[in-house]
């Protein structure tokens, strides 16, 4: 048996043992591939998904909602922060992951590039979008990869809290006026399809789902996770009042789940390839920052040169 062989069977033992891969492991280049492309893809996500929560800030209707959502979003900063270091020690510099990100070349969540309309939107970003985060990210506190399951405990126990803040958000609003309740099921009605599309493509399009699986960086499927978050969903929604807008979406007692229709893969594929709503104002408002903030970034080394020198 050959030398790479005989290791990769071992990485492979270890693996199926459930134990830990840790950054001085050695590993197959392609299970450091798949994780830089994921964890980064995961950092990008929180990064660019402050920003539609950012545009509601100021106009947030009161100063305890205001305060929430601030610390939501800077959670979501920490989050993007955990994993870039998570990504780091896999032998990639976190500038060379903002290049890619900002060369459009980097992929993050499909879902931050739909437009947050309302301020029922904060709440249904709370509530549908973090909770599919959640879904998936739970397995992702088993993954195999030392540092990113840990950090995923952490921001999984953030997560909780901000799917709390959405759903008191959208609750208060179905308990209002006529105009409040038709803005949270229009918040709804547009947030919901995307989120389901989270999950990634259907397990039979999904081109890295067995060998993520394998490795155990992915613990379930996409398809397995979307109906786990059907079936949370559907349930959810009744305390509220409000409806999903999916005429086929019907409790099946023999396969013990809710059945949902289809799934319109053109638009996620149309937003993968860079054409969603606001695919190219995100990117742009990140690429701004980045700029904006040269100065910030070069202070700060002359700060820590300085500090070296003394
Ligand atoms: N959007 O073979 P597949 C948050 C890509 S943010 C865009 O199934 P994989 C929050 C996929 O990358 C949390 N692209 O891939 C923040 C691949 O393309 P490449 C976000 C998607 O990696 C602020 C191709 O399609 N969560 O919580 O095995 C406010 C084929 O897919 C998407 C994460 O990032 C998508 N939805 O599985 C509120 C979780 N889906 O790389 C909340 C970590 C698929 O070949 N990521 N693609 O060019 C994962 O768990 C996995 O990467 C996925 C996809 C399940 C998303």
């Amino acid at each position: 048996m050959s030398k790479q062989l005989a290791l990769e069977e071992r990485f492979q033992a270890r693996i199926d043992a459930e134990q830990k891969i840790e950054p001085k492991d050695w590993m197959p280049e392609d299970y450091r591939r798949t994780l830089i492309r994921q964890i980064s893809q995961h950092a990008h996500s929180e990064v660019i998904g402050m920003l539609p929560e950012g545009n509601w800030i100021t106009r947030a209707p009161s100063l305890r909602r205001k305060v929430a959502l601030l610390a939501k979003i800077q959670d979501e900063a920490g989050h993007g922060l955990y994993l870039y270091s998570a990504a780091e020690t896999l032998g990639i510099s976190r500038v060379e992951l903002y290049n890619e990100l900002h060369a459009g070349k980097a992929k993050y969540s499909s879902i931050f590039n739909y437009p947050s309309l309302t301020w029922a939107d904060m709440g249904a970003i709370g509530w549908l979008v973090d909770g599919a985060a959640i879904m998936n990210q739970v397995a992702l506190c088993k993954c195999s990869y030392g540092p990113y399951a840990r950090a995923m405990v952490r921001i999984c126990k953030e997560e909780s809290f901000h799917q709390r803040q959405g759903f008191e958000i959208l609750l208060v609003l179905s308990q209002g006026t006529e105009a409040q309740r038709d803005m949270c099921q229009d918040a709804i009605n547009r947030w919901w399809w995307p989120s389901m599309m989270m999950f990634g493509p259907n397990d039979s399009d999904s081109p890295h789902s067995a060998q993520s699986m394998k490795w155990k960086i992915k613990r379930y499927s996409n398809d397995t996770l979307r109906q786990r978050y059907v079936d949370m969903i559907a349930e959810q929604i009744k305390i509220l009042n409000m409806t999903l807008p999916d005429p086929d979406l019907k409790w099946n007692e023999a396969r013990g789940h809710y059945d949902f229709g289809p799934i319109d893969w053109e638009e996620f594929n149309n937003v993968l390839r860079g054409n969603g709503p606001c695919n190219r104002e995100r990117l742009e408002t990140r690429v701004k920052a980045w700029e904006n903030g040269a100065w910030v970034r070069e202070a700060a080394m002359a700060f820590a040169e300085k500090r070296t020198r003394i």
